[in-house]
């Protein structure tokens, strides 16, 4: 019965349902399902598979977009569970897409798991020229800037902006972190950047270690 109500979200995620995906996740929730569990087995398994599928060309774009704003349906009802959390740390975190790039799925899930671990998170949202990373370092001042490149053709702007942040004298200043699916660890060394996480719980552990907090 459970497993079921699991199985539910994930397939009307996979068919872009929005409005069912909310309502069965709000349902998950009730019966006591937690959050982590909710996200995991049924909404980011689900847009994995259609990620696949567009691959295999069994699905289209306006397949994903449908299947991306389920996403969002079920992450707005988890994201006060997921992100629910006392400021723990005096730590500010800027996360941002990179130029060129709409994918924030990711980012956003990462933003609420650090805000749930109790950093200050700043979000600049998606397809963040270089320009805005820097000019929202400069105005908050954060110990950690994250940026987010899901597309093998926006992974340069990472390089960009950290160029830019040297240029500006700015980069011994915070801690850059990146990261999505095109994202290595060979890059981020060959970039420069502080740090890479292949996943949500790797980001969290990687920037309690940057910034020394347990
Ligand atoms: Co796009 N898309 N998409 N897409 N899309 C991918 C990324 C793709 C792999 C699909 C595929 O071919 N199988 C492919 C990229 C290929 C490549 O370059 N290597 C692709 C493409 C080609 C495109 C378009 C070009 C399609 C087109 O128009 N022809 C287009 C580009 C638009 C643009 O950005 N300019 C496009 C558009 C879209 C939608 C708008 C329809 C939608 C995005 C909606 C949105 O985000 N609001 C979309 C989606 C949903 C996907 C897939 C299916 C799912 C991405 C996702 O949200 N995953 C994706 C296929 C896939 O990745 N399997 C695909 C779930 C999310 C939780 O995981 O984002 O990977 P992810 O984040 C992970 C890690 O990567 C990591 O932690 C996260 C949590 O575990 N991580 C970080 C992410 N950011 C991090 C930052 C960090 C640390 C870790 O530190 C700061």
């Amino acid at each position: 019965m459970q497993q079921n109500l699991l199985e539910e979200i994930y397939d009307r995620l996979i068919e872009g349902e929005a409005q069912q995906v909310k309502d069965l996740t709000e349902k998950a929730l009730e019966k006591g399902y937690t959050p982590e569990v909710i996200l995991q087995k049924s909404l980011v398994a689900a847009i994995e598979v259609v990620g696949w599928r567009y691959r295999q060309d069994e699905i289209f774009v306006p397949d994903i977009l449908m299947a991306s704003r389920a996403m969002h349906a079920g992450l707005y009802v988890l994201r006060p569970y997921l992100s629910n959390s006392d400021r723990k740390y005096n730590i500010t975190i800027i996360l941002g897409t990179v130029a060129g790039d709409l994918h924030d799925i990711g980012k956003n899930y990462i933003g609420m798991m650090l805000k749930g671990a109790g950093f200050n998170v700043i979000d600049i949202g998606i397809d963040v020229p270089a320009e805005k990373f820097l000019e929202a370092i400069q105005e908050y001042r954060p110990e950690v800037v994250g940026m987010s490149a899901l597309l093998t053709t926006t992974m340069a702007e990472i390089q960009t902006n950290i160029a830019l942040l040297e240029e500006q004298d700015i980069r011994s200043q915070v801690k850059v972190i990146i990261g999505g699916a095109p994202v290595t660890k060979e890059f981020a060394e060959a970039v420069g950047a502080d740090g890479y996480a292949d996943d949500v719980f790797e980001a969290v552990e990687l920037v309690k270690n940057l910034v020394g907090v347990s």
